[in-house]
């Protein structure tokens, strides 16, 4: 079916002079889109998720934009901002009918989407709107919590349940956990009952050494040339870099670390990816805004880097 503009750009602009980098392309001239997803509801511990996209951008603006890890010049491609999708305030699941909808709608147009959370919560409906165009993708999440509670303070839908509803209700090859450190008993109980080679944790404690490089490289294996989603939820990070998340966890890895796994791990058939769960009240300095855009930089030059267009930054 057809969809008029009107419902396509179920966002709110902002200005170009906001958007992310500081500049917009138009959709047609660029590969790469982004939207942000204020969607802030079932946050448990401390809030404030939907004020990120705006920090994100911001922070970004202050960026180079030559990667560091793929030596690409990623201003010559760019990124059309599309704004924050508008989510309906205290309704959760009217909210993700919305996101799900505006999602489908820019993958439709053959674009790599960037998605600036926003709780956690927002991978459940971008990771379906991926599944109802390509069959069966992968997910990778990068979490400190493995997010598969049945349930969270009554609540099904939320950033400590998302990834039980997406094993239940979106259609997947593979889902890889990786760097979960903060388990329930439930969880591990409810991990114990999934079949194991369609959900996967790769534990991760601190430091991450060669042997959990390799881990991830096994885990993901069979994802190699499926459409993948990439979900970074920044507690994944030690609080010590990443001090501006919703749920703090200790002992997690450092951003280089991070990335490391990551240009080990993305393929030209990666389709969406979010950074979600920043919390700029509790980021002083700002600096997890600032990790945040700089991992979208980076993760765009892993991608870019296998497009057959001459991007070198030198
Ligand atoms: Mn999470």
């Amino acid at each position: 079916m057809a969809m008029s503009e009107a419902e396509y750009l179920y966002t709110t602009p902002v200005s170009e002079r906001y958007h992310f980098l500081g500049f917009g392309k138009s959709l047609e001239n660029t590969m790469l889109a982004i939207i942000g997803v204020p969607l802030d509801i079932s946050t448990s511990y401390r809030g404030g998720c939907a004020e990120a996209p705006r920090a994100i951008r911001e922070a970004s603006r202050s960026l180079e934009l030559c990667t560091a890890f793929t030596n690409i010049d990623v201003e010559k491609v760019g990124f059309h901002d599309l704004g924050d999708a508008v989510l309906a305030p205290g309704d959760v699941v009217e909210s993700m009918r919305r996101i799900e909808h505006v999602v489908q709608t820019i993958l439709m147009k053959k674009k790599r989407l960037f998605i600036l959370g926003g709780e956690h919560t927002t991978t459940l409906p971008s990771f379906k709107a991926l599944a109802s165009i390509f069959e069966n993708p992968c997910l990778i999440v990068f979490d400190a919590h493995s997010d598969l509670r049945q349930e969270y303070l009554g609540s099904r839908y939320n950033h400590a349940t998302v990834l039980r509803r997406i094993i239940e209700e979106a259609p997947h090859k593979k889902i890889v956990i990786i760097g979960a450190r903060a388990l329930s008993k439930e969880e591990v109980n409810y991990l114990k009952s999934v079949n194991s080679s369609r959900v996967e944790i790769v534990k991760i404690l601190g430091k991450v050494s060669e042997n959990d490089m390799n881990n991830v490289v096994k885990a993901i294996e069979e994802c190699k040339k499926v459409p993948k989603y990439i979900s970074i939820d920044m507690d994944f990070i030690d609080p010590a870099y990443a001090p501006g998340v919703q749920t703090p966890e200790p002992l997690g890895a450092t951003p280089l670390e991070l990335l490391e796994i990551l240009r080990r791990i993305i393929d030209e058939n990666v389709y969406i990816v979010d950074v979600v769960e920043i919390a700029p009240r509790y980021d002083p300095s700002e600096v997890t805004a600032f990790l945040g855009a700089k991992i979208i930089i980076e993760i765009a030059g892993m991608i870019l880097q296998y497009m057959n267009v001459e991007m070198k930054c030198w």
